[in-house]
């Protein structure tokens, strides 16, 4: 099927889609390391580039293609390419658009580990980076030196959701010749789609949304010309972060019910946002969907929808918000998000403990801060998980 016309939930299930031609199997698997060539000048034209032939899975495999594909159209991107994990594309970005003496500008409250790479690795490449509050665009552009490339953001940010304003960061990067990067986990195209707005790369960590059943780790690119997409596929293929078939054959099919999933999520989440907000033991909530939210119009006039991830911050600080944590049910004690079950966890101890406390703190991530990403269970579950869990404090 042609999908270029069709709505967002018919290219979720269609995009890319690659029936099997021998056996008409709807939904193959080509778990293979290798693809055996006609003859010799089969395999010489195949690395050629002269024959769209597969040759080995490290380069590119059926279902890995399918996926970039499908993902790309979603992004309205140019292509993609699948990565083993959200960090790899994370590097595979870095790696390809900074070299020595490069500068990078971001925000101080990106993932962690993509922050902590990239000063603990990158500056034995003579690569520099520095680290702002990307939702004031004045120190975004304080911060751009005569040697910055590239202006790397995450919106909503992880673990503050912090709202940055991605059509003032486009302007920068236009008026200071920055390629402009996006990491889109929280969001999924289903929500935000920065490319639109004139941003030049999009990133993923597909472990989340795309995926959605927590049982794979994977990630993606998505470029917005032929050549980024070329310099940046050159990069994982030697690098060898590729996706394995797998893999790509399980976030496919998680893929497929994203809009529904998302549309649950974040009409529980609302709830649950509401209802701890009520709540007379909680100090704060920061959630896109709360009009208490700083960037309350900002997230609605470039979000499809506020999602399902929240923050807040419990009356006693971190000694309080480990008792409700140490008390919910329901939800999983557990890193990561966009999956179906309900998880909360602690920033500060857990996904951004390898930040100084300096750094944390200058990024908005309190000690007290716990993050919750909202799963599909019943909302009343949810909130009487919470409930009882806060009583015991
Ligand atoms: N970007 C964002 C925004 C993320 O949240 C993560 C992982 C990554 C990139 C890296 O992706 P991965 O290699 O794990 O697939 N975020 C996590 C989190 O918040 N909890 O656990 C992992």
């Amino acid at each position: 099927m042609n999908t270029k016309n069709a709505g967002f939930n018919s290219k979720l299930i269609h995009s890319g889609a690659m029936h099997d031609e021998k056996l008409s199997a709807v939904s193959p698997i080509y778990q293979t390391s290798t693809f055996s060539f006609k003859n010799a000048d089969h395999g010489a034209a195949c690395f050629a580039g002269e024959d769209d032939g597969y040759i080995y899975t490290r380069i590119a495999n059926p279902n890995v293609r399918e996926l970039e594909n499908a993902v790309a159209e979603l992004e309205n991107g140019f292509d993609g390419i699948a990565t083993s994990s959200g960090m790899a594309a994370v590097n595979i970005v870095y790696l390809g658009l900074l070299g020595a003496g490069d500068h990078m500008v971001s925000h101080n409250a990106v993932y962690g580990p993509s922050r902590g790479v990239m000063e603990t690795l990158y500056p034995k490449f003579k690569v520099e980076s520095t680290y702002v509050d990307a939702t004031n665009a004045q120190e975004v552009r304080d911060a751009i030196q005569p040697n910055t490339k590239v202006l790397y953001i995450e919106t909503p940010a992880n673990p503050t959701i912090g709202i940055t304003d991605l059509k003032e960061m486009v302007a920068i990067a236009k008026e200071h010749n920055l390629k402009l990067v996006v990491d889109n986990t929280f969001c999924s195209p289903y929500l935000q789609k920065p490319l639109d707005f004139g941003a030049d790369i999009v990133l993923h960590s597909m472990t989340k949304f795309i995926n959605g059943h927590a049982d794979i780790v994977a990630g993606i690119v998505i470029t917005k010309t032929e050549e980024d997409y070329k310099n940046i596929r050159n990069v994982m293929v030697n690098v060898g972060c590729n996706m394995d078939p797998h893999q790509a054959w399980l976030t496919r099919r998680g893929l497929k019910t994203l809009g529904i999933r998302i549309d649950r999520a974040q009409e529980s989440a609302q709830k649950v946002a509401e209802y701890l907000e009520a709540h007379d033991k909680i100090e704060w909530v920061k959630y896109p969907g709360l009009k208490s939210h700083p960037q309350y119009e900002l997230g609605k006039a470039q979000m499809n929808g506020p999602g399902s991830m929240i923050s807040f911050e419990v009356k006693g600080g971190v000694k309080s918000g480990k008792v409700v944590m140490d008390n919910v049910h329901l939800a999983l004690l557990a890193v990561s998000l966009g999956g179906v079950e309900t998880l909360i966890q602690h920033p500060a101890s857990m996904t951004h403990s390898k930040l100084s406390d300096e750094k944390q703190l200058s990024g908005g991530i309190t000690k007290g801060l716990v993050r919750l990403a909202v799963g599909i269970e019943d909302v009343e579950d949810i909130i009487a998980d919470l409930d009882q869990a806060l009583a015991m404090i």
